[in-house]
């Protein structure tokens, strides 16, 4: 057995007994009640499913692990010349609950570079595709068309015993990570290179191959990718793309067709596409107002405009978060060590400080302050990547990260089929009916 899935072994068979006497003991326990808006308002704040990987705190943002993206960044591994973290070392982190050596992390590269042969027919699916189809949709695709590789279906197929879903879950979850680098720069290539491919860099870690292969070099962009990959990966279990991949995953579906399922979600421009409407929606702004160096008037303008529309500022606004997003709070660190003097990324420091008073100003706005996909799109344009429609396929590379390292825990937990209740309206309003006599009576 590897190294990591024996730790993983040891870990979660702890666990698993841990909960187990937890339910038997306090399975009656209250940990939450619903309120009509919750059921009508997209079950926000239910505490309905357990996510082991990382937590969300309204103000504070994200820990993976209990760790902020600070923290990660002092006491992950590094390149050897880089000061960002190796994604490879948060996903064993994410695994295991262990913050990895070097030795470990080179050890996980080098997993990956040996399980990324994708297979031949999905190269092929790809070329079918008009040049013209979105990114996403050929990230979807392609995930799907690796369904034939997984271990896991041929082994349930085989009669797998329930204790072995987390191995065959796992050997699945490493396959597919070290082939998505292989995947989303065939896709970027094809789509706006004319097909020319860049063989991948075996000597280069997960996300400086990813780099290299999307054809943009310098080490600031390998080191951007680097933190790019490692502050999206994981945001908690309710979010969409997570979700998504936990609802498929528990029906045993297995971890390709659970992920397709996640990147479905993310797809959606309320999630992982607001990357590209942020761009798209700067772009369009400069264009209309004929500059690149538009005033703080100018923009509040332009918002004022986009809300009158009716239409809502992309990267701005969360269903959980309360205070600027730390992920935003970090590619503005990277940009401001690493860039000098950029128009769009000074358009999007120029938003931070207009926005957030705008949306207050409407007073419906839970949280108007910027999210992880305000900055992302900025920082990309300064390295010469404004193909905008590609930008959620990077996020869904690192999104692979936390959810199926979630997964194998589900897996391994043996959490059973999702299934909520639904009700109708009629249902809710017989329900308060009876409440209100019962109340009376
Ligand atoms: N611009 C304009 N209006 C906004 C807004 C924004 N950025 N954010 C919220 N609102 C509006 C909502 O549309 C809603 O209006 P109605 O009552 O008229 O329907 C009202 O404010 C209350 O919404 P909320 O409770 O504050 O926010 P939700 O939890 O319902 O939704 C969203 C959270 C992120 C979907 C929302 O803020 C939004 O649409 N933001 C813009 C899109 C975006 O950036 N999405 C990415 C989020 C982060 C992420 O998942 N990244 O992948």
């Amino acid at each position: 057995m590897d190294p990591l899935k024996k730790k993983f072994a040891e870990k979660s068979s702890a666990l698993k007994t841990r909960i187990k006497a937890l339910l038997k003991e306090k399975g009656n326990t209250k940990v939450d009640e619903v309120k009509l808006s919750q059921v009508f308002g997209g079950m926000r704040g239910v505490k309905s499913m357990v996510w082991e990987t990382s937590q969300l705190d309204a103000n504070d943002g994200i820990r993976f692990r209990g760790y902020s993206i600070p923290e990660l960044r002092d006491l992950l591994p590094k390149t050897a010349d880089g000061k960002e973290p190796l994604p490879e070392g948060l996903f064993w982190l994410m695994l295991v609950g262990e913050i990895p050596t070097d030795d470990e992390v080179k050890w996980l590269t080098d997993q990956w570079i040996n399980r990324s042969n994708v297979p031949e027919h999905t190269f092929k699916l790809l070329d079918s595709f008009p040049s013209d189809a979105h990114p996403m949709t050929q990230f979807s695709a392609a995930i799907i068309s690796m369904q034939t590789e997984s271990c896991f279906a041929r082994r349930y197929s085989e009669g797998i015993n329930k204790n072995e879903y987390w191995d065959a879950t796992y050997e699945d979850a490493m396959n597919l990570i070290a082939r998505l680098p292989r995947i989303a720069a065939y896709i970027y290539r094809r789509t706006y290179h004319g097909g020319k491919h860049i063989a991948p860099d075996i000597s280069l870690d997960w996300g400086g191959n990813f780099a290299h292969m999307l054809g943009i070099e310098g080490d600031d962009f390998k080191s951007f990718m680097r933190l790019y990959l490692t502050i999206h990966a994981d945001h908690e279990g309710g979010n969409a793309s997570a979700h998504a991949t936990h609802l498929v995953g528990s029906t045993l579906s297995d971890a390709y067709f659970s992920f397709a399922g996640g990147m479905n979600a993310l797809a959606g421009p309320l999630h992982g596409l607001a990357n590209q409407e942020v761009i798209k929606w700067i772009f369009k702004m400069l264009d209309t107002l004929g500059t690149r160096r538009p005033s703080k008037q100018q923009i509040i303008d332009y918002v004022n405009s986009t809300l009158a529309a009716g239409q809502i500022i992309p990267g701005y606004g969360h269903a959980v978060l309360r205070q600027p997003d730390p992920r935003f709070t970090e590619q503005k660190r990277f940009a401001k060590e690493n860039i000098t003097d950029s128009d769009v990324v000074n358009v999007v420091w120029q938003c931070f400080e207009v926005i957030p008073p705008i949306l207050q100003g409407l007073g419906k706005v839970k949280n108007p302050w910027p999210n992880v996909d305000a900055h992302s799109g900025a920082i990309l344009v300064n390295y010469g990547m404004s193909e905008y429609s590609f930008y959620t396929v990077l996020f869904g590379v690192s999104r692979a990260l936390g959810v199926l390292s979630a997964l194998c825990w589900s897996r391994a937990m043996g959490f059973p089929l999702e299934r909520p209740k639904s009700v109708t309206t009629d249902w809710i309003v017989d329900y308060m009916e009876k409440q209100a006599k019962e109340m009376t009576a």
